[in-house]
């Protein structure tokens, strides 16, 4: 049995946990005021609030713990979106046996769904998101400039997270005597280099979240907790300000890691 995780998404929202086999379930209802009573593991899920549109899916379940920024992105998102979903906080490393029979290349998150079909990658995992609330909800735009800016962005924040974990797993699961200090810095030099792209983007402050400002939200925290030193505060402060808006959210509080846990080999 693991250790039970919980979260709070807001004063109003209501969350309720429980232990199903042996996946950690985490049910976090809809921090929006239509809210429905959804029993535990009743395989429902809200994914749209108003009275009209009202819809009830089948659960999906998360598989990764939010110590990833793919994965975060995701819960994220889920959580903006309204669903509510199950949890399988198992570890990429320590479980790695069991999560390569989730997901072949033995790599989070994963999104299994009411069929069990699973979805593999957090960019497939948002489409799917994206695709099943609809273009009028959707985190990004359909078409045009705006799609088009906002997947750019979303290629340096990822491409930013992808640079500091390579560089971070070189630095703490390599033994000392195999690193590569060359190649490590190479990858934080790509890192910097998208982080000082994203710096340099108008981060307007808009009422509703997308995948852009959510990913470089998350890349933020992950870089903060993993090379604290490419993102000094106050070396960027547009971005600062974005992580702070967005940290200060329900769904980022709801969300937040605070460590990264990987298998050290200081
Ligand atoms: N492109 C993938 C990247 C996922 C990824 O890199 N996940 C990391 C955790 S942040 C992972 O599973 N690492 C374990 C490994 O690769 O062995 C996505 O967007 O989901």
């Amino acid at each position: 049995m693991r250790a039970r995780r919980s979260a709070s998404l807001s004063a109003s929202a209501s969350a309720s946990s429980t232990l199903i086999s042996t996946v950690t379930v985490l049910v976090i209802a809809t921090s929006k005021p239509h809210k429905l009573n959804i029993p535990t593991g009743s395989g429902l899920i809200v994914v749209d609030d108003s009275p009209a549109q009202r819809r009830i899916m089948p659960p999906v379940i998360l598989v990764g713990q939010y110590d990833s920024p793919f994965v975060r992105r995701v819960a994220v998102s889920l959580c903006v979106l309204g669903f509510v979903y199950e949890h399988d906080t198992r570890s990429v490393f320590a479980d790695f046996d069991a999560m390569r029979r989730v997901n072949p290349l033995g790599r989070i998150p994963s999104l299994r769904l009411d069929d069990g079909e699973v979805l593999i990658d957090s960019a497939a995992i948002l489409d799917w998101l994206d695709l099943t609330v609809g273009p009028a909800r959707a985190l990004i735009r359909p078409t045009g400039a705006e799609r088009r800016r906002a997947l750019r962005l979303i290629a340096l924040a990822t491409g930013a997270i992808e640079k500091a974990g390579a560089a971070a797993y070189e630095r703490f699961i390599r033994p000392p005597d195999r690193r590569w200090p060359e190649w490590i810095e190479r990858c934080r030099t790509q890192a910097a280099g998208a982080i000082e792209a994203l710096a340099a983007e108008p981060w307007q402050a808009t009422t509703r979240l997308d995948h852009a400002q959510i990913t470089t939200a998350c890349m933020v925290r992950y870089v903060r907790m993993t090379d604290p030193d490419l993102m000094p505060a106050g070396r960027h402060p547009s971005l600062d300000a974005l992580a702070e808006r967005c940290e200060d959210l329900p769904e980022f509080k709801g969300t937040y890691p605070t460590e990264y846990a990987v298998p050290r080999n200081d």
